[in-house]
């Protein structure tokens, strides 16, 4: 593989230059009014009934990890995002707080870990952020190169501005509400090569400067990076991309043995790692699974990493 040089993967960013327009004078004309559609403050929420089930996946799954051990457990009633929080949602809190987030910041490390089109893997790239992740975004997309912190900022902001308690499911309310129901390995089966339908995840569409998957699921989905949220098929429950898209971070502790962690949230300032969930675009079959998880820093950012938030009834 060529190195080139970083600044290749970013956004080429048009630069003001001194020409002024012409002034010219224009008739006065009747003032037409612009509807500008924005994202609502609050994301759809989807309502939850309480409910028991099988957490993990049976011994017999294709690719299961040792962390997954199934067990059953109940969660009360709760509601949970139809979408992973989207650029759009983000912004209005960046907008009306002044918040930067730890990329922007480089806490611990520089900007975000991404995966660079040009060096074909992964690092930490400074001047990757959540505005500018290098590959074309929208206000529909979901946010991504935001920590656990980031999000937990987001949820404490969301709520004081609606008096309701929003914050991030956790892991057994993730996994129930991507069960829907189901007890396959993925929610729509557990065939990998259905993902296509529902879930952006690593497929045979071509990427940036000729890179193919060298692991993949057998189907086009169109997308190499983020998809704007919603872009697949639901699952049962009416719940878009909790498999692939952006991985998710939920609020519980990882602990691999699942002593109890998964059913409630962390302490806010915990240092210690995080569940996430769902995997994303850059996930294979053998990770594109509802039972797989996998921990984070509450620090880590990465681009292909958001989340989708909760709130307790
Ligand atoms: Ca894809
Ligand atoms: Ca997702
Ligand atoms: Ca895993």
């Amino acid at each position: 593989m060529v190195e080139k040089p970083m600044a290749e993967t970013l956004p080429v960013v048009k630069t003001p230059t001194a020409e002024t327009p012409p002034v010219t004078e224009t008739p006065r004309v009747a003032e037409t009014s612009v509807v500008v559609t924005r994202p609502s403050l609050e994301p759809e929420m989807v309502p939850i009934s309480k409910g028991c089930f099988q957490m993990g996946s049976p011994t017999s799954e294709k690719d299961r990890d040792q962390d997954e051990r199934r067990h059953p457990v109940c969660v009360e009633a709760f509601e949970i995002g139809k979408y992973e929080v989207t650029v759009g949602e983000f912004k209005q809190f960046t907008s009306a707080t002044g918040y930067r987030t730890e990329a922007e910041r480089n806490t611990g490390e520089q900007g975000c870990y991404a995966w660079s089109a040009t060096e074909g893997k992964w690092g930490w790239r400074a001047g990757v952020d959540w505005r500018q992740p290098g590959y074309e975004t929208s206000d529909a997309h979901p946010v991504v190169c935001v920590s656990w912190n980031d999000a937990l900022a987001y949820a404490a902001w969301l709520s004081k501005q609606t008096a309701r308690t929003y914050r991030l499911p956790t892991e057994a309310e993730w996994e129930y509400a991507a069960r829907a129901g189901t007890t396959s390995a993925r929610y729509w089966g557990d065939d990998p090569d259905q993902a296509c339908r529902y879930a952006n995840v690593a497929d045979q569409t071509a990427g940036p400067g000729g890179h193919a998957w060298p692991v993949k699921h057998q189907c086009t989905d169109r997308y190499w990076y983020a998809a704007p949220a919603g872009s697949f098929q639901a699952n049962a429950w009416n719940l878009s991309d909790l498999l692939g898209n952006a991985w998710e971070w939920t609020c519980s502790a990882y602990d691999s043995q699942y002593g109890g962690a998964e059913t409630r949230c962390a302490e806010n300032n915990v240092t210690t790692a995080i569940a996430v969930r769902g995997g994303s675009w850059f996930y294979r079959p053998a990770w594109a699974r509802t039972a797989n998880r996998d921990p984070n820093a509450p620090w880590r950012r990465h681009l292909d990493g958001g989340f989708r938030l909760a709130r307790s009834l």
